[in-house]
């Protein structure tokens, strides 16, 4: 293993090798190559819509949405949430491949015609939903290009934030000054190009809530709230006040409070409903009302 705290600089060989993990804090699940580890069909429940997921800010970009369509009336928008744990590696099974050769969450398959439709990529789930749907997606010419626009920065911003900022402030072995400078500066500037847009407009796209706002809220308005990786000192995060205002806002709409629960497995129990196959199981299978009850003493 390539120790980053050694005296010595890191020479990189002429060929790279996997020989050791990298000792992160997912280096368990971290692979160089693709495909599936082991043999095992995805569940299927009643619903038209499928959603093998984790309630990570890229898996509750989908819930939301989904409880937002639902929320609207769209009964067709009913589905089943699978829990896919990544911790344990349950996105390299046969049947998740299937579903996302990529074997990340989300994943999203469509039954309600013959053939299943497979969807990857949360961007790609939300535009599929909207125009399945009709809705959260504009159909004017200009406000769409505008809605999907942001969507698709939000798909080539968030790795910048993620991937890179909280991987190497709060994942790597080791903290690296020059990988936590490069990232933390590029994550305050996506924050303040969010924050200049806010200023101008109520939600991302406009004057109207679209997938955008969906996709941008549960990384972007998260950290905002100084929610991701314990950041939000370092990251002087209170100086972008248009942010908050909309982050706020969005998180008081009951079709956000309650994807946010969607195949959660952290926080406190009464917010994790870790499947999620009826309208009904947010009172009555969240993890507070499934826990064992103690006997009175
Ligand atoms: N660009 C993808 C990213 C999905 C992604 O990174 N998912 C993570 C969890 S948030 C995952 O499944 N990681 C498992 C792994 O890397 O093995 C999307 O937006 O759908």
């Amino acid at each position: 293993m390539n120790d980053t705290t050694q005296a010595t600089p890191y020479v990189p060989p002429t060929v790279w090798t996997w020989d050791q993990a990298s000792g992160g804090r997912f280096a368990n699940i971290n692979r160089p190559i693709a495909g599936a580890t082991h043999d095992k069909d995805l569940p299927r429940g009643k619903h038209p819509l499928q959603l093998y997921s984790l309630g990570t800010p890229n898996g509750v970009k989908v819930t939301i949405m989904l409880e937002e369509l639902l929320a609207l009336g769209h009964v067709g928008a009913e589905y089943d949430a699978w829990l896919i744990r990544i911790i344990e590696g349950e996105q390299f099974s046969s049947g998740f491949v299937g579903a996302n050769p990529n074997s990340k969450i989300p994943a999203l398959l469509d039954c309600s015609s013959a053939e299943p439709v497979r969807v990857f990529e949360s961007g790609a789930i939300l535009m599929y939903l909207a125009e399945k749907f009709g809705a959260f997606l504009p159909s004017e010419s200009a406000q769409r290009a505008e809605c999907l626009s942001w969507l698709f920065w939000q798909m080539g911003s968030a790795p910048f934030l993620g991937g890179g900022f909280g991987h190497f402030y709060a994942y790597a072995p080791a903290k690296i000054e020059y990988a936590i400078n490069r990232f933390a500066m590029e994550v305050k500037r996506q924050m303040d190009v969010l924050n200049r847009r806010l200023a101008e407009s109520p939600y991302i796209a406009g004057d109207a809530y679209t997938v955008a706002d969906i996709a941008i809220w549960p990384w972007y308005g998260a950290t905002a709230k100084g929610l991701t990786y314990e950041a939000g000192e370092f990251l002087n995060v209170g100086e972008y006040t248009h942010v908050i205002r909309w982050a706020d806002e969005i998180a008081k709409r009951p079709a956000v409070q309650r994807g946010r629960m969607v195949n959660r497995v952290v926080g406190p129990l009464e917010q994790q409903l870790h499947e999620r196959h009826d309208a009904g199981d947010f009172a009555t299978r969240t993890q507070d009302k499934l826990k064992p009850q103690t006997a009175p003493a």
